[in-house]
């Protein structure tokens, strides 16, 4: 084997309790974008938005001070994103999903990856780049006229709109959150993958699972908080762990 192959073991007990749960919840965060060419949060942005920080655009006070720089910034990662194809880690979840009698998919990304891939119950609890909605009433609009002006206008109420996103500082949305709560607190297993686990509440979801007896695993290529916890950590890219879990769990298939 070349040595830049990951060097992950996958621990045969979590494969049994994988293949007689009844009930799996994953959580997903950017690094399973990554191999699609998607720029993490923290791998840094590339040109032209790598002067600023993400945390500091994705909030409603970046778009109070500069609505159209905000507006541009998630055009460039829309064009960026409708550009991309879902990778081998998505397609592994997938086939996840239909080997599994449940399963609950909490993604904290917003580039609707997940459902382009083919998965069909996604908790989208940062909401989706694709979609726009009306700052002022919170409503989600499809169209718009085009006059030049930057954001565009609510048709409805005149408002500037946005990106449909959870920022920070903002809510996630009630549906979302309860659901993946409920999950958290109801499956029997719970794999966290492609997320550095730094941002609350999606980062508290895994060790709600944990307090209830799930078995946790973080599939990453580096260490995150979670390993405080008594967890399995398949160090690599989601692209190469996903398949191989997959296929150590269902060998015959
Ligand atoms: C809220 C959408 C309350 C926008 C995003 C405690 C409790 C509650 C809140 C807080 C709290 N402490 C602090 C807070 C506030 C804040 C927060 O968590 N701050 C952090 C920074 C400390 N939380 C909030 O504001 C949340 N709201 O709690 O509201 C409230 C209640 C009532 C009323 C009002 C308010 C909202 C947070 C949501 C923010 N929106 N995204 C957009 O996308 O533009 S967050 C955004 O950043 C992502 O969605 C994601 O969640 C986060 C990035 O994290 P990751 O996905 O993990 O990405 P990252 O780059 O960090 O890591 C990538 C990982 O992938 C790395 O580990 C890397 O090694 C790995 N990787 C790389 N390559 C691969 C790979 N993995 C696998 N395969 C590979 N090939």
């Amino acid at each position: 084997m070349s040595n830049d192959q990951p060097t992950f073991s996958i621990p045969p007990e979590l494969c049994d309790v994988l293949r007689s749960a009844r009930h799996v919840v994953v959580l997903t965060g950017a690094g399973i974008s990554a191999e699609s060419g998607v720029p993490t949060f923290r791998d840094g942005l590339t040109g032209l938005w790598a002067q600023y920080n993400p945390q500091e655009l994705a909030t409603p006070r970046a778009f109070a001070r500069d609505p159209k720089l905000v507006w541009e910034w998630y055009l460039w990662r829309r064009e960026l994103v409708s550009k991309v194809q879902p990778n081998a880690g998505h397609q592994a979840l997938v086939e996840l999903e239909r080997r599994v009698p449940r399963l609950t998919l909490i993604t904290q990304n917003v580039d609707g990856l997940h459902q382009r891939a083919g998965n069909r119950r996604v908790v989208e609890i940062h909401g989706n780049i694709m979609r726009t909605k009306c700052f002022g009433e919170g409503t989600v609009i499809e169209r718009w006229e085009e006059t030049g002006e930057i954001p565009p206008r609510c048709p409805k109420c005149g408002s500037m709109l946005r990106p449909d996103v959870v920022w920070f500082g903002e809510a996630l949305p009630d549906q979302a959150f309860n659901e993946a709560a409920l999950a958290s607190l109801a499956c029997n297993v719970f794999l966290s993958i492609g997320t550095s686990g730094l941002v609350e509440p999606a980062a508290s979801f895994p060790l709600v699972a944990l307090r209830r007896g799930a078995r946790v695993a973080l599939i990453n290529p580096e260490e995150t908080p979670l390993l405080s916890e008594n967890v399995d950590f398949l160090r690599g890219p989601a692209g190469s762990i996903l398949p191989a879990l997959l296929r150590e769990t269902w060998p015959n298939s």
